[in-house]
């Protein structure tokens, strides 16, 4: 049985301009963007009222330097599979969080992926320090994460399936996270649940 004392942290993945309306755009990417921004206003207390209690809100950002094949090579048409466009590139717009989502009310933020492929939200680390989303959630006594963001297929699902591996009680709320392709979102939630995930589904 879950423990409803036990401490929740909200992760909110990716949620980026590539990945929103840029070179990697997914089809419900503005509406999942403004979804979590209204979501997370009401969980911090909107326009600046105190909130008694809350869960902490990270968020992870791609945040690619030289990612090697990650990136199809030039003049090459990626799978979209393991090779994508470029994408996500460190201090530029595209790695940018996208304007619907006010990234104040994101407490804390993880980079992952300069120099490799990084889909899960784990391999990331607070951004110019060392300390990774592991280490942090388990600082913090995190014991139930809830997963947004984007995409459900490849970076929602990495991160989940990182969660569940490393013990925590992971939900997924469907409705704010936004995939590649349908299919394939379909598929990762439906993997997510049979692995042993709680899904939100409305
Ligand atoms: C992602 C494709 C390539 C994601 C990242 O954030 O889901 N997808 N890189």
């Amino acid at each position: 049985m879950v423990n409803t004392h036990s401490k929740k942290a909200i992760i909110v993945v990716d949620v980026q301009n590539d990945f929103v309306d840029g070179s990697l755009g997914t089809a419900r990417g503005v509406d999942v963007a403004r979804g979590i921004n209204a979501w997370l206003r009401k969980v911090v207390g909107v326009d600046g009222e105190a909130v008694a209690s809350r869960p902490p809100i990270v968020g992870t950002l791609d945040w690619h330097i030289n990612p090697k094949g990650h990136f199809a090579p030039e003049g090459e048409e990626p799978d979209y599979k393991n090779t994508w466009p470029v994408h996500c590139v460190a201090d530029t717009h595209g790695a940018q969080v996208c304007a619907e989502l006010n990234p104040e009310l994101v407490d804390v933020w993880f980079h992952k992926g300069e120099y490799t492929a990084a889909y899960s939200g784990f391999e990331g680390h607070l951004a110019g320090e060392e300390q990774t989303l592991q280490q942090w959630l388990n600082s913090h006594e995190v014991e139930n994460v809830t997963i947004v963001g984007i995409a459900t297929d490849f970076c929602v699902r990495a991160t989940a399936l990182d969660a569940l591996n490393a013990g925590f009680h992971v939900r997924v709320i469907e409705q704010l996270c936004s995939a590649v392709t349908e299919q394939g979102g379909k598929s990762a939630i439906q993997e997510l649940e049979d692995a042993g995930a709680e899904i939100i589904r409305d």
